[in-house]
């Protein structure tokens, strides 16, 4: 089994409210299904989650912004509603987990996402809001993929973005950046997120915790699904945290 995650900047345009990138998306969909292993899906809320959040001062209290809240769950439900019917037209059995119905006390209980593995389904996970007392906090697509690594141990965690892999420099600033093709998780994240921040500094924590856990961990470009079939060779172009 592998988990997947879609970032929010390669399933949405994240300058622009609500802009699914539907064909991107699908053809990732296909890339992956067409890639044969079994796998689960985490996918990030792009602009259906970050710029309402933002607009509202979110995370914070919500207390007065209820309407804003209720908006902000409708958003990214609508994003997931929106990924599991092409799931759905593409022959698979997509199960939805918001991280909103799944806190418990001081934690996330998965039970239910791994009895939707047991059952033959599909779970698609999303990051999304969820609340604690007064405030509403954020519960981020690669903080999930962590979780699930650790209780699933798939053999693979993937993740697809709108960028080749982690690069020494912001590629979308510095045409003259380069592809890390492999980074040593010992590797201090710092070094290259001053320069390759813009949002990301959070999924590279995630991806080296996941490393730690003994998972094989990569980045890639969503736009290029096939070059999942080089995953297990050298001719992978993407980064591996190893
Ligand atoms: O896009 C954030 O999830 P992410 C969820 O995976 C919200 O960081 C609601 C902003």
């Amino acid at each position: 089994m592998i988990a997947i995650k879609l970032g929010g900047s390669f399933i949405t345009d994240k300058s622009k409210y609500r802009t699914f990138r539907k064909y991107e998306t699908e053809r990732a969909l296909k890339g992956i299904i067409k890639f044969g292993e079994p796998f689960v899906l985490v996918h990030g809320a792009g602009s259906f989650g970050h710029i309402l959040c933002k607009q509202s001062g979110f995370p914070g209290t919500y207390k007065g912004k209820e309407s804003q809240l209720s908006r902000v769950k409708y958003d990214t439900c609508s994003l997931n509603s929106m990924i599991t019917e092409i799931l759905l037209d593409l022959g698979m059995a997509p199960m939805s987990f918001s991280p909103f119905h799944l806190r418990r006390k001081d934690t996330f209980d998965y039970s239910s996402v791994l009895r939707s593995v047991e059952g033959g389904f599909l779970p698609v996970m999303y990051g999304d809001i969820y609340i604690d007392g007064n405030d509403v906090k954020i519960y981020s697509g690669d903080s999930i993929m962590f979780d699930i690594c650790n209780l699933l141990n798939p053999t693979d965690a993937i993740f697809m973005g709108d960028v080749d892999g982690i690069f020494d420099r912001d590629p979308k600033i510095y045409p003259e950046s380069k592809l890390l093709k492999t980074v040593k998780k010992q590797q201090d994240f710092n070094t290259i997120l001053n320069d390759v921040t813009g949002g990301m500094g959070g999924k590279y924590i995630a991806m080296k915790k996941i490393a730690s856990l003994g998972i094989r961990t990569s980045m890639m470009n969503g736009l290029y699904p096939e070059r999942l079939s080089d995953l297990h060779n050298d001719n992978f172009y993407g980064s591996v945290i190893e």
